[in-house]
C-alpha cells in the first residue's frame, strides 16, 4: 500500500498519532504537501463522508476521523504556506452560527495565511454580530464564511445584512464557501465571491484585496 493510501486508511480509523507519523514520513520522503493533503487526508475524509451519509458510521467515528484530519493538516501547514512576511490584509473567518464543521474552514485559514493574509479565526458557530464586531475592531477587509449544512447556509445572508446594517458593507468583501454553497446561492445573498475549495478561496482573496 502506498503511504498516501496508508494515511487515508489511518484517518478513516481515526488513528491520529498514526496519521501524524505517516504525514511526517511522507514529507520526509519528499512528497509535496498538496499531494499529501489531497490524496491522503482529503481522500480519507471523502470515504468518511460517504460512509456517514450511508449510515455505516456515526458521529463519534466521524469526530475521531476529523481530529486526525486536523492534526495531519496542522503538520502540513508550514509546507502549504508561501513565504510572505508582509500582511496583505486581515480576514475575519468563521463557520456560521448553528454549524460546528471546521475542517474546511481550517484549510481555508491555512491557505489564506499561506497567501500572506492575517486571519482572525472566529471559530465555529459564529453569529453575524461577531463577524461585524471583528470587522469593526480589527479593520478586516474580508469577511469569509463557511457553512456545511443546508440549514445554516441562510446565516450567510444574515451576515451580509448585519454588515449592511452596521454601515460596513462598502468597506468589506464577503466571501462564502462550503460543500452545499454554490455561485447561485452566493449571488442571491449579495456575497462578493464564492469559491469551491480552500486554495481558490485564497487566490480569490488576493484578487479582491491583495
Ligand atoms: Co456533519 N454533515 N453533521 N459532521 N459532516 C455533513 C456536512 C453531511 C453532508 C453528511 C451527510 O449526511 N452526508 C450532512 C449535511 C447534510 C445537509 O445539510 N444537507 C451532515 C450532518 C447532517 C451533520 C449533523 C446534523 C449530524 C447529526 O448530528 N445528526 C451534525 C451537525 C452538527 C452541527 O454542525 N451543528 C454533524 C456533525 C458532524 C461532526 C461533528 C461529527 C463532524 C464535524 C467535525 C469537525 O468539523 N470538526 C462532521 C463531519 C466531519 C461531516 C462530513 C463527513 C465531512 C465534512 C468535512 O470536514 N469535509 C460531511 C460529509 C461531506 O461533506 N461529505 C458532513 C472535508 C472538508 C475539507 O470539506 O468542509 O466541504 P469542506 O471544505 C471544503 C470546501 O467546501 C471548501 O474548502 C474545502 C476544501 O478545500 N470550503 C470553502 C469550506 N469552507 C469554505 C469557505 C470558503 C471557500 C471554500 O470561503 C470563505
Amino acid at each position: 500500500m502506498s503511504i498516501l493510501a496508508e494515511i487515508s486508511e489511518a484517518l478513516q480509523k481515526g488513528k491520529r498519532k498514526q496519521v501524524t507519523a505517516l504525514v511526517q514520513q511522507a514529507l520526509d520522503e519528499g512528497i509535496p504537501a498538496p499531494q499529501i493533503l489531497n490524496e491522503g487526508l482529503l481522500a480519507g475524509m471523502d470515504v468518511i463522508g460517504v460512509r456517514f451519509r450511508d449510515n455505516e458510521i456515526f458521529v463519534p467515528e466521524v469526530l475521531v476521523a476529523a481530529r486526525a484530519m486536523n492534526a495531519g493538516a496542522e503538520l502540513l501547514k508550514p509546507h502549504l504556506a508561501e513565504a510572505g512576511a508582509v500582511s496583505k490584509g486581515k480576514i475575519a473567518l468563521g463557520t456560521v452560527k448553528g454549524d460546528l464543521h471546521d475542517i474546511g474552514k481550517n484549510l481555508v485559514r491555512m491557505m489564506f495565511e499561506g497567501k500572506g493574509f492575517e486571519v482572525i479565526d472566529l471559530g465555529v458557530d459564529v453569529a453575524p454580530e461577531a463577524f461585524v464586531k471583528a470587522v469593526q475592531e480589527q479593520d478586516c477587509g474580508i469577511v469569509a464564511c463557511s457553512a456545511l449544512l443546508t440549514t445554516t447556509m441562510p446565516v450567510m445572508g444574515e451576515v451580509v445584512k448585519a454588515l449592511e446594517a452596521a454601515g460596513l458593507r462598502d468597506k468589506v468583501k464577503v466571501m462564502v464557501g462550503g460543500a452545499p454553497v454554490n455561485q447561485e446561492f452566493a449571488a442571491s445573498i449579495g456575497a462578493d465571491a464564492y469559491t469551491d475549495d480552500a486554495a481558490s478561496a485564497a487566490d480569490k482573496a488576493a484578487e479582491l484585496i491583495g
